[in-house]
C-alpha cells in the first residue's frame, strides 16, 4: 500500500563534481521499484534540481528557515528551496537537534511553513543511547511528535513523512536490529492512527541509522519500515543504488 523511499541525505559531504557524478550514477540506473530522493547541501540544489528536472528522482533540502524572507543573515526560505527545484526538505534532524538548538516547536515552525509551500517534510524524531538504555525511547518519539499530531490537519499528512533515526545508530556502524527497529515503527503508526487510520495506513515511516546495502533488505522487509534515510551510504552510488535494489 505504501510505496517505499529511499532518501539520501549527504549532510555537509560532496562538491559540484562529486554531486553531478553522483546523480548522473543515480539517474542512469533508473530505479522503478521505489521512489529515490537526494538531499544535497544548499550549494549544489540549484544544479540538482536542472539535472533532475522531469526525472523520478526528487529533489530535497536538508534545512529550511522559519521565516518566509527578510534580515535573516544566512538563512533559506522554503520558497527558494522549491524555487530551485525542491519537493522535500528534512526537518528536525538528530544533529540539527543536537547543534543547532532545534527544538520540537521549531520542527513544527518549519514543518507548517514547508507543507503551506505545497511541499514534503520529512521529519526526523529518535532517541539517545541513554534514553533508550533508561527505557524511555517511545516517550522520547512520542514527546517529539506530540506537536505534529496535535496541530497538523488530516489532509496535511500526506505531505509528511517520518523518518525514525535512533540516535545512538547514526554513522557509528551499528544499525537498530530489524526487530528494534520495527518495533519502533509500529509505535509511531499507533500514534497516527489517534489522528486517523487513513493517516496511520497512509504514512510513510524511514528508518535512519547506518543503513547500507548489507541491511536494507532485513530491514526493510519489516511490515512499518517504508524506506531508509541514508547517510554515509549514499554517498557513493553503488553503496546507495544497492540499498535501491534491495527492494524487490
Ligand atoms: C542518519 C543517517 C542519515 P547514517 O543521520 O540521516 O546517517 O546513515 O550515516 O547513519
Amino acid at each position: 500500500m505504501r510505496r517505499l523511499l529511499v532518501a539520501g541525505n549527504w549532510k555537509m559531504n560532496a562538491s559540484s563534481s562529486m554531486a553531478e557524478a553522483l546523480l548522473s550514477d543515480i539517474l542512469t540506473a533508473d530505479i522503478q521499484s521505489c521512489d529515490v530522493a537526494v538531499f544535497p547541501p544548499f550549494p549544489y540544489l540549484a544544479a540538482a534540481g536542472v539535472r533532475l528536472s522531469n526525472a523520478a528522482v526528487q529533489l530535497g533540502a536538508q534545512n529550511c528557515a522559519t521565516a518566509d524572507s527578510g534580515a535573516y543573515t544566512g538563512e533559506v526560505s522554503v520558497a527558494m528551496l522549491q524555487d530551485v527545484g525542491c519537493q522535500l526538505v528534512l526537518v528536525g534532524h538528530s544533529e540539527r537537534r543536537a547543534l543547532f538548538h532545534e527544538t520540537d516547536a521549531v520542527v513544527l515552525a518549519k514543518t507548517e511553513k514547508i507543507l503551506a509551500q505545497d511541499m514534503t517534510a520529512v521529519v526526523c524524531v529518535g532517541e539517545t543511547l541513554e534514553q533508550r538504555q533508561s527505557g524511555n525511547a517511545e516517550l522520547i518519539v512520542k514527546q517529539q511528535l506530540s506537536a505534529l499530531l496535535h496541530q497538523l490537519k488530516e489532509a496535511q499528512w500526506s505531505q509528511v513523512v517520518i523518518a525514525y533515526e535512533p540516535v545512538w545508530a547514526i554513522g557509528t556502524g551499528e544499525t537498530a536490529t530489524p526487530e528494534q527497529a520495527q518495533q519502533m515503527h509500529a509505535f509511531i503508526r499507533s500514534l497516527l492512527a489517534g489522528v486517523s487510520q487513513k493517516v496511520a495506513d497512509e504514512t510513510r515511516v524511514l528508518y535512519g541509522g547506518s543503513v547500507k546495502a548489507a541491511n536494507a533488505a532485513e530491514l526493510f522487509a519489516q511490515p512499518d519500515i517504508d524506506g531508509g534515510l541514508v547517510g554515509g551510504a549514499s554517498l557513493t552510488a553503488e553503496e546507495f543504488l544497492g540499498i535501491c535494489r534491495s527492494i524487490g
